[in-house]
């Protein structure tokens, strides 16, 4: 490395002291804390993102948010040039660079992973980030931070493209280095112009069945919210009404948001008894997640949830017609039929009947750990493979060789049998592929693909979550001294330290009929979550709280929230 370039660094860092007495990791999502200690991170960050696009010769993205953690939480992660998470392998030295004490410590591990990662850095090759925020009051100012430590690398350009969704920032990062416009404008109509194209697709036996076609969604007070109020006037054939869109005064995920939805089962704040069996949804902090649920009754605040799981069951369904129909009997010709491996990813939080319910389609079902970042990596297995988080976090997957064996088939389709169903299933599963973010999960591609299937099929949200019945289940968050001493295997489901404590889960579970409960350390908030199933809701609670206290007994203070 130039002597300039070291000490421009130097200098660089030397402005962003690291807090004392903290230690940080690369965790679930990248790295998250209390806002007001992520500065230095964040330029140091911005450092990795540069050295990260100089290593694949692309461009790459920085995105700053803590998605559902309190407002007074912020976060920083990097996009990789295919418009995925950052590759695991760098994960370490992440940790690293965001641990060092001072300028110097800082400049020597730099250093050393140039020459080891062999970082073309001759001054002539500049790396490219582009860079997105939250609606989180924090983010400005990190956000300075982050180009700070962009521009500490000689020649690096930043391009701020202001308050965005993550999954915006993933699709456009990986838009750009395809050569295609990467501009919210360009997002917005791809999605829905799919959108249309599949809803002029709908069969006319289930067009004439008036269904409803309004969908009420919570945006957490977030981001997704005000983008979604832009998209709404893009779209035809669908009423959304927005609520929480941040304009109100209301605090983010305070009350609101997917993960609160998800996790505690009850309706969110703006949503009450006038909205009783409607179609409403919700979104999280940074519009990567998205759960349906309904009000089933205005005599409590119980609400009905339609989970990530019932999501992925009813995309899998649905694309399974979509090629059984392409593939149909008396299409002899075997260049016809290219059989597609359609896979399904799930994790430990995957209700057991939603596991049950998608092998029973004759679908090959794989696990991870928690964290999209798995379940995306398994998913691009196959030709078609979808993830979904039962948080609601997920997407479809298309490979690039099926993508292009559908092009062509449909435009033979077009030329022998315009209009035919084989034709009308490869243009609905083409446009699926352009709806549905290729990058990562997105709660607003994600929402106008649910909405568009429902309407495909003419069912309402009722039948919809009657594929499957539920398992009854409870999560439970347990504060912890240190929450690194759990550590698991198998997906999650085994904790193999401390000693002694998937033992004792396990004495407990067997009490309970239909009982299934693990832990894991989370990888955004301080704590120990626990999850557990049951087949009734007294049982599933029960199993939850006496899991907590035996995670409290091995590791805690004493004390377990809920
Ligand atoms: C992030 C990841 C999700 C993951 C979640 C788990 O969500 O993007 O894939 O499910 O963390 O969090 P934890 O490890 O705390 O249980 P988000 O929406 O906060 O970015």
């Amino acid at each position: 490395m130039k002597e300039e370039q070291s000490l421009l660094l130097l200098q660089s860092s030397s402005l962003f002291a690291p807090p004392k007495g903290v230690k940080l990791s690369y965790g679930t999502a990248g790295f998250r804390a209390d806002a007001s200690i992520l500065k230095s991170t964040v330029h140091r960050v911005g450092i990795l993102t540069a050295l990260r696009s100089l290593k694949t010769r692309s461009v790459v993205g920085l995105m700053i948010t803590a998605s559902h953690n309190k407002v007074t939480d912020n976060g920083v992660k990097i996009v990789d040039p295919s418009g995925g998470m950052l590759s695991q392998q760098w994960e370490p030295f992440a940790d690293q660079i965001a641990n060092a004490g001072t300028p110097e410590a800082l400049l020597s591990l730099i250093t050393e992973f140039i020459e080891k990662e062999k970082i073309p850095f001759d001054g002539v090759q500049r790396a490219e980030i582009l860079l997105g925020r939250d609606t989180r009051p924090s983010g400005e100012s990190l956000l300075e931070a982050a180009k700070q430590g962009i521009s500490s690398i000689f020649g690096a350009m930043a391009l701020d493209l202001g308050v965005l969704t993550t999954p915006q920032l993933h699709w456009m990062v990986r838009a750009r280095n395809k050569s295609m416009a990467a501009t919210e404008p360009a997002y917005f109509e791809q999605i829905s112009s799919s959108f249309r194209c599949l809803v002029e697709l709908i069969p006319n036996e289930t067009k004439s069945n008036k269904m409803d076609n309004r969908v009420v969604v919570d945006g957490a007070d977030g981001v997704g919210g005000e983008k979604l109020e832009v998209l709404k006037n893009m779209l035809t054939g669908l009423v959304i009404e927005v609520r929480n869109t941040g304009k109100g005064g209301g605090l983010l995920n305070d009350g609101v948001g997917a993960d609160y939805v998800q996790k505690e089962k009850v309706v969110p704040r703006g949503f009450g008894s006038n909205d009783v069996g409607i179609r409403c949804a919700s979104l999280d902090g940074d519009a990567d997640r998205i759960v349906y649920f309904t009000v089933p009754d205005n005599s409590s605040s119980r609400i009905d949830l339609v989970d990530g799981d019932k999501m992925l069951s009813l995309f899998a369904l649905f694309i399974k017609e979509q090629l059984c129909i392409l593939t149909e009997e008396g299409n002899q010709n075997p260049n016809n039929n290219y059989q597609a491996r359609l896979g399904v990813v799930q994790t430990a939080y995957a209700n057991g009947a939603s596991t049950d319910f998608l092998k029973q389609l004759g679908l090959e079902v794989i696990f991870t750990p928690t964290g999209v970042k798995h379940l995306h990596e398994k998913a691009a297995q196959f030709d078609i493979g979808i993830y979904f988080e039962a948080n609601g976090h997920g997407t479809i997957l298309f490979s690039e060789s099926w993508l292009s064996w559908l092009e062509a088939r449909n435009n033979e389709l077009i030329l022998v049998s315009e209009g035919s169903e084989q034709q009308k299933a490869a243009l609905r599963l083409l446009s699926v592929s352009k709806l549905i973010n290729q990058a990562v999960g997105d709660a607003l591609s994600s929402l106008l693909l649910v909405e568009a299937i429902l309407q495909h099929k003419g069912w309402s949200i009722h039948k919809w979550n009657e594929l499957y019945q539920d398992l009854t289940s409870r999560q439970l968050k347990v504060k912890v001294v240190d929450r690194t001493a759990v550590t698991t295997t198998n997906a999650e489901t085994i904790a193999v330290s401390p000693p002694g404590i998937q033992e004792a889960i396990d004495a407990e579970t067997a009490k309970y009929p239909k009982g299934r409960c693990f832990i894991r350390p989370s990888g955004t908030e301080d704590v120990i979550r626990v999850y557990a199933e049951a087949s009734t809701q007294e049982g599933a609670d029960s199993l939850a709280n006496t899991v907590a206290k035996i995670v409290d007994r091995f590791l805690g203070f004493g004390s377990s929230e809920q």
